[in-house]
């Protein structure tokens, strides 16, 4: 017997305001789904021509998809506040409910013309305690990834449950918990920075490639797709980890990716599947925010993983 989104959420012991709110953001991906899948027919995956408050060169896409939610995001009456990667600033919405959502419409955009995995990242947090919340205050976080299939990976933060796209619109149960295996053989990261990495970044790849002969023990291989969905579903699917570690070219932004609407949903769903996350020194879950797009170190995945690289900063 299938259950469908619908069916699970109003069976999970949340309020169903929050419950509604997970629901638009996943009503949300279907519709980006939909147009994801004819933009090359379209002629939608090159540049917007603007570039957004992080002065990267938007892609027609980001901005579809940043509309797309910002319309669901409006018709539910539950949800006040939207940040955004693709907005400078929070968009406030009169009226409405005690519910913020801070989301990356369209992660990893960079690949859109070459057909390989993106997705919508989002966290929803109560919007009385203000834009700035640490991540272990979530109530709420999820991913979809525009693959093959279309998944929709959801935690309330006790578990993490993964969903796909039937050919109907319908999101349908496919693991009901999923878990980060504890050890793994898979890394993820840009190589071509190495010149750029600490200490303690260099000290674990290098185990790593060592192989079986070296202080790991055993055989490593490294995937990195480029696009933090796609590599962060694999490790939940089959173990590993994700590093986007502070470099020396990254130290003056704080880091590459976001806080919070990459890192901390991320780090949600990872650990409430039984992973561990980091910035290498501090844990994510735990920032305080100084600001809506502020970028931050991450490394998240595989429990033994993600050890050995607090180990390696442990020896400073
Ligand atoms: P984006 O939000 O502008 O798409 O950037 C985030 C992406 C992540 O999906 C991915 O992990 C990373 O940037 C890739 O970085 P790099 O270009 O160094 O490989
Ligand atoms: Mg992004």
């Amino acid at each position: 017997m299938t259950t469908t989104l619908a069916q699970w959420l109003a069976a999970q012991p949340v309020d169903q305001k929050l419950a509604s709110v997970v629901a638009t953001m996943a009503d949300a991906s279907a519709e980006i789904a939909a147009v994801l899948r004819l933009a090359p027919i379209a002629g939608q995956t090159g540049l917007a021509g603007a570039t957004n408050v992080q002065g990267e060169a938007q892609k027609a896409l980001d901005v579809i998809s940043n509309d797309i939610v910002l319309n669901h995001i409006r018709q539910n009456p539950e949800i006040s506040i939207l940040v955004s990667e693709e907005l400078d600033e929070a968009v406030h919405i009169e009226n409405q409910g005690g519910f913020m959502v801070a989301t990356d419409p369209l992660d990893g955009s960079s690949n859109l013309d070459v057909n390989v995995t993106v997705g919508t990242i989002f966290s929803v947090l109560d919007a009385r305690k203000g834009l700035l919340q640490k991540g272990s205050a979530q109530l709420a976080a999820g991913y979809a990834a525009y693959g093959p299939a279309t998944s929709l990976v959801l935690t309330f933060g006790a578990s993490t449950a993964v969903f796909t796209l039937d050919g109907s619109g319908t999101f349908v149960l496919t693991v009901e918990r999923v878990t980060v295996a504890p050890a793994s053989g898979e890394y993820a990261i840009n190589t071509a920075r190495e010149r750029f990495w600490d200490a303690a970044t260099r000290g674990y790849v290098a185990e790593n490639v060592a192989g079986e002969t070296g202080p790991a023990g055993k055989r490593y291989n490294m995937r990195w797709v480029g696009s933090m969905v796609a590599d962060i579903h694999r490790i939940l699917m089959r173990g590993g980890i994700f590093m986007y570690p502070l470099d020396s070219e990254t130290v003056s932004k704080g880091g590459r990716l976001r806080l919070l609407y990459e890192a901390n949903p991320m780090a949600l769903l990872v650990e409430a599947a039984g992973g561990k996350s980091t910035t290498g020194q501090e844990k994510i879950l735990e920032l305080m925010p100084t600001g809506i797009h502020q970028r931050v170190p991450v490394i998240l995945g595989s429990a033994e993983e993600v050890e050995r690289v607090e180990g390696w900063y442990a020896r400073g």
